[in-house]
């Protein structure tokens, strides 16, 4: 049996290369191969990262990772992502400490580590004699590796004779039915159960919104913005279903090529409940050549354009614009602006729209506005969360995409809320209503910030200006 059919061992590399999603394959085995320098070569150069792995007769498993491909170079290889390790009988990693020659790429070796060789598996050529190979193999750790307080004898078992060396392949993989365990989300939030217990209180949290100031700013103003499809109109018909306790589709919504959001809407939602002191504001879909521009957005978010102004991809906004709000106040701008992101097609947004969301989340920060990321469709990048969506912050596969998009847009992560909208479904669903709930509060949450540093501000210049008053009379 391979040596990494061990899951263990495989989710301790992971762990390790800092990659959750990591599949190995086997490209070498001594056994099947042949245990030799040149065998090994023509099965592992020119493959990637891998992992190579050996265990010998005292039971000792030990290898070491390169994120940089075998070539047979006849030198060292500088990979300073390069590090060894044991994973029996101890899970130990032993990372660089400085000193080059990090990996030794000689045709006539095996898989080698390190300067004057902190792992060296075998530089011959060996047949098995009964069930190992008595190889040529030694340890000098310490050379290019930390040693952890591990020597040659504590890191080998200073045993030289092979049940097997295997290398793998290191490949970005499908991890669809991989969660962490219970009690090891990846984001820790405090929703403990998925029940409309929880659902109710966190709905109460949101009911009692309000702004720092109600006679100023009745209600924080988020824009959902994003490209066609993403589901930002679906976003605010969940919500509005999560209010009216059933499924609702007040905006229109759908699949087509350009946006079906044609209408700026500020939405307040209504139902059985008291209007929340928030308002949704759904916008046309970026689109690469047509559709919002930067210009559009900046009168967008300084509350120039009405409600109901009707988007016209040919022609841009301007100050004659029918019903341009010409003096704005504090109450109209966008107090949140919301990325939405279509978590199962991201990877082949056109870069012209990145660029476009890129562009928005600039003018924001220029303005001091909070951004946040709506994530949809999460049912469709994750099987499990499509089964059971209380799953989602034990998903490794929704946690890898929330990093990518944080990491992309530079917005922190914890302001990237995965959801699923409602879309096919009749009836609500606590679990939903969680996750939309759960991101509302934290979009509303920045735009009460926003909006208090916001009148500081301005009280601020109202002091100034009543004591040039005073100076002068
Ligand atoms: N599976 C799944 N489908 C979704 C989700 N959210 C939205 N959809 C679907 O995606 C499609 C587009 O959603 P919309 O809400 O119309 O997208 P939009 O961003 O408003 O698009 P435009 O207004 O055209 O720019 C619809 O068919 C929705 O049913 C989700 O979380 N999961
Ligand atoms: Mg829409």
């Amino acid at each position: 049996m391979p040596i990494l059919d061990n899951k263990a061992y495989q989710k301790q590399l992971r762990t390790w290369i800092g990659d959750p999603a990591l599949t190995f394959d086997l490209l070498y085995s001594a056994s099947r191969d042949g245990c030799n320098g040149q065998a090994f070569h023509s099965k592992c150069n020119n493959q990637g990262p891998t992992v190579s792995v050996g265990q010998n007769s005292a039971g000792y498993v030990i290898g070491g990772y390169t994120s940089i491909a075998w070539t047979s170079s006849g030198s060292y290889i500088n990979d300073d992502r390069s590090f060894l390790f044991q994973l029996l009988p101890n899970m130990v990693k032993f990372a660089l400490n400085g000193y080059e020659d990090y990996v030794y790429d000689n045709a006539n070796y095996g898989p080698t580590f390190g300067g004057d060789h902190d792992l060296l598996f075998i530089s011959n050529s060996y047949n098995k004699s009964g069930a190992y190979f008595n190889t040529n193999g030694y340890s000098s750790i310490g050379n290019t590796y930390n040693t952890n307080g591990y020597n040659a004898q504590t890191f080998t078992g200073n045993n030289k004779a092979y049940l097997d060396i295997e290398v793998y392949a290191v490949k970005q993989g499908n991890l669809e039915d991989e969660l962490y365990e219970k009690d090891k989300p990846w984001r820790k939030t405090d929703i403990n159960d998925w029940s409309n217990k929880t659902k109710d209180k966190i709905f109460d949290e949101l009911v009692s919104y309000s702004t720092p100031s109600p006679a100023k700013v009745p209600a924080a103003r988020l824009l959902l913005v994003g490209s066609v499809g993403a589901g930002k109109s679906s976003f605010f018909n969940t919500v509005r279903s999560v209010w009216k306790g059933k499924v609702r589709s007040q905006a229109a919504t759908g699949t087509a090529p350009q946006s079906l959001t044609t209408k700026y809407r500020v939405y307040a939602i209504q139902g059985g409940h008291q209007t929340p002191a928030f308002r949704l504001c759904d916008t046309m879909g970026l689109e690469e050549d047509q559709g919002l521009d930067v210009v559009d957005m900046s009168y967008v978010l300084d509350g120039h354009v009405p409600n109901h102004f009707q988007f016209n991809p040919a022609v841009r906004i301007t100050r004659k614009s029918p019903g341009f709000v010409k003096d704005p106040g504090l109450a109209d701008v966008i107090h949140c602006v919301t990325l939405v992101i279509d978590g199962s097609t991201y990877k082949v947004m056109p870069p012209k729209v990145k660029d476009r969301l890129l562009a928005i989340r600039t003018l924001a920060r220029g303005r001091d506005i909070p951004v946040h990321v709506v994530l949809t469709k999460v049912d469709k990048v994750c099987k499990d969360v499509a089964e059971d969506p209380s799953v989602i912050f034990h998903s490794r596969l929704i946690e890898k995409k929330v990093k990518e998009i944080s990491d992309a847009f530079g917005i922190q992560s914890n302001h990237v809320h995965p959801v699923r909208n409602y879309e096919s479904e009749t009836s609500v669903d606590p679990r939903l209503d969680i996750l939309t709930l759960n991101a509302l509060r934290q979009m509303t949450g920045s735009a009460e910030d926003y909006i208090e540093d916001q009148l500081d501000d301005m009280e601020e210049e109202t002091d100034t200006q009543m004591s040039k008053i005073n100076i002068k009379s």
